[in-house]
């Protein structure tokens, strides 16, 4: 039988993965939350599918996560991801980076703004997985938290800091990217199913 080829949804812990899975899940009852990661040293990379989705999902923790009892684990965890995606990086049609929102301020402030040695770990993480060939979707979730304006404000920090750090985003509007040097990105809501048709066909253009 023929493998299904994978989507990749990376990001740290809280920002939305689980739910955004479930949203593309043709039957989300079947569903069971909590996949990727145990509370163990090893990070547990079990890819979810089901009959009716012509591809598998994977998730994993981003390089930002750090477990509440141990930074050294945080460490290990991004060895492991590392060394995951070394391996694995052929099987992923699309890669899905999301992002909560409500993090951005206070990431950029702390290790962009603060201090312009450090990088930001969303930005490692871009730039890691951009050296692989994987297309690559920056997700924004978690928009519904915001107004308007707010929501622009903190989307362009985002990005203004990024082009610093060499990485060109921009703005999904409809159709894939063909350029390699730019990455999309896309706002989100998975509470209020924002631009969810988008994201659904956008997966199926990079289909193989
Ligand atoms: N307001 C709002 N809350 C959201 C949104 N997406 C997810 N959440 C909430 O954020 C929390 C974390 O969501 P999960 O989908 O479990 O996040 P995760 O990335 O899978 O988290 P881990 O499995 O711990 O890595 C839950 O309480 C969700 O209900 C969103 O778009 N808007
Ligand atoms: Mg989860």
């Amino acid at each position: 039988m023929k493998q299904k080829p994978s989507l990749l949804i990376i990001g740290n812990s809280n920002v939305g993965k689980s739910s955004i899975t479930r949203l593309l899940m043709p039957n989300p009852r079947k569903f069971k939350g909590k996949i990727g990661k145990t509370p163990g040293s090893t990070l547990l990379i079990k890819p979810i599918t089901q009959d009716k989705l012509p591809y598998k999902i994977v998730d994993l923790p981003g390089f930002g996560y750090i477990s509440q009892s141990s930074r050294r684990r945080g460490e290990h965890n991004k060895k492991q991801i590392v060394v995951h995606i070394e391996k694995h990086y052929e099987d992923y049609f699309l890669g899905l980076i999301v992002i909560n929102i409500l993090r951005i301020e206070d990431e950029i402030q702390k290790f962009f703004i603060q201090n312009r040695r450090t990088i930001p770990l969303s930005f490692e993480l871009i730039q890691f997985l951009s050296e692989f060939e994987i297309p690559l979707l920056i997700i924004f979730n978690k928009i519904d938290k915001f107004s308007n304006l707010d929501k622009k404000k903190i989307i362009n920090l985002f990005i203004e800091s990024a082009k610093e750090h060499g990485l060109k985003l921009v703005h999904l509007i409809d159709r894939k990217i063909e350029k390699k040097s730019e990455i999309p990105y896309l706002e989100f809501s998975a509470l209020k199913k924002t631009n969810l048709t988008k994201l659904k066909q956008i997966i199926q253009e990079y289909l193989p």
